[in-house]
């Protein structure tokens, strides 16, 4: 089995391209990755420099390209995104284009050659929950997103819906939770601050740091996307969470512990605007399929995510800076 992984040089795709590579000896992937500042090209080499997979060098909104690598596969796993939210509230345009731009040209694609397409998205398309709220997402819940970049990959959702329809793509989708794990961009809360942590610096929590996210492992959020593609129904949509409900003030004072820090050693800064409450899954969908978390301890994880950032200084320094130094115009221009 042949499978095109879009954006699989990111965080999520490149442990997508490794975990498929060290767990499926049948399946032989192909990336297509434009290499954003998001993309590290270490992400896709082994310790000696060699490339994991055959990697193209191109954008998702490249119709021509796209069609030539869609006609060569027997399925595209669609992870191609521009995927911050802090991001997405300076700029919307690269959301724009790449986030619904390029999903729709890769479902138009898949369409002409019968190509089974996955496409990953995200649970902010439901909007947020009140902290108090019962509830949890379930695939039924109506859109109501909130940032430029949860109204951008609604809108892909919505457009491969469409194309599945109204063109006969056979399509799967899958909204997950926050991942977390090794080679995640730096600008992300966990990474930022483990590796602010490392250099002895203090966490930066926005607002009041009351907000859940529902965690989930990368590798969890990739066994899962294989569920779906293995098992899924062309046509439906599956909740991917691991039930890691917890405040940020809590996952910043685990991090703070695994450093040997006090858990309140931290600083609170002004609020990302529109800043959702709450994100929760209800993962019974994608449960159905046989799947289930193998990480379900977020402090384990989160410990052995600590271990590989401070492993790995080379990969991360560079964009660490970069990162912070957009961070620093941000606060200058939210004041
Ligand atoms: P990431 O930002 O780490 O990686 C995105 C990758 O897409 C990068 O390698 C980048 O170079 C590539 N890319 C961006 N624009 C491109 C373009 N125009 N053409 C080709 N490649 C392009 O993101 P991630 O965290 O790995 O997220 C991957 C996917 O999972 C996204 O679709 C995101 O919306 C979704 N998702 C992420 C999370 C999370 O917690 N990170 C949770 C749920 C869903
Ligand atoms: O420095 C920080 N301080 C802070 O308090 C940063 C970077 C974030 N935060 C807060 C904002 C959020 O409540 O931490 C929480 C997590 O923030 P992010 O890591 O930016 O993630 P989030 O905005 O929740 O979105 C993530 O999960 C859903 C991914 O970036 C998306 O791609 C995915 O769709």
């Amino acid at each position: 089995m042949r499978i095109l992984v879009t954006g699989g040089a990111g965080f999520i795709g490149s442990n997508f391209v490794r975990r498929t590579l060290a767990t499926r000896d049948s399946v032989t992937p192909v990336v297509l990755d434009a290499f954003t500042y998001a993309a590290h090209p270490d992400n896709l080499r082994d310790e000696r420099g060699a490339e994991l997979c055959e990697v193209v060098r191109g954008d998702v909104r490249d119709a021509e390209l796209v069609d030539r690598l869609v006609a060569r596969v027997d399925a595209v796993v669609h992870f191609a995104a521009e995927s911050h939210n802090d991001n997405s509230l300076l700029d919307a345009d690269p959301f724009i284009g790449t986030n619904i731009t390029g999903t729709v040209t890769v479902a138009r694609a898949c369409t002409r050659h019968g190509v089974r397409l996955h496409h990953v998205s995200t649970d902010e398309v439901y909007g947020d929950l009140a902290l108090d709220d019962p509830a949890r997402f379930t695939p039924e819940t109506p859109y109501r997103p909130s940032s430029p970049y949860s109204a951008s990959k609604a809108a892909a959702d919505h457009f491969v819906r469409a194309w599945e329809r109204s063109h006969g793509l056979a399509a799967t989708i899958s909204n997950c939770s926050n991942n977390y794990g090794p080679r995640q961009h730096p600008e992300k809360l966990i990474p930022r601050q483990i590796c602010g942590l490392i250099d002895g610096r203090r966490p930066r929590v926005y607002g009041d740091g009351a907000n859940v996210r529902d965690w989930i492992h990368v590798d969890d959020h990739n066994d899962a996307v294989w569920a779906v593609l293995d098992r899924g129904e062309p046509g439906r949509t599956y909740l991917i969470g691991a039930e890691g409900e917890r405040a940020n003030v809590d996952v910043v004072g685990d991090l703070l512990e695994c450093f040997g820090r006090d858990r309140g050693d931290f600083d609170r800064v002004t609020d990302r605007p529109g800043h959702d409450r709450r994100y929760a899954i209800d993962p019974a969908s994608t449960r159905a399929l046989g799947w289930a978390p193998r990480h379900p301890d977020l402090r384990a994880g989160l410990a052995e995510t600590v271990a590989w950032y401070r492993a790995h200084e080379d990969w991360w320094r560079p964009a660490a800076a970069a990162a912070e130094a957009r961070y620093r115009r941000r606060e200058r221009t939210l004041g």
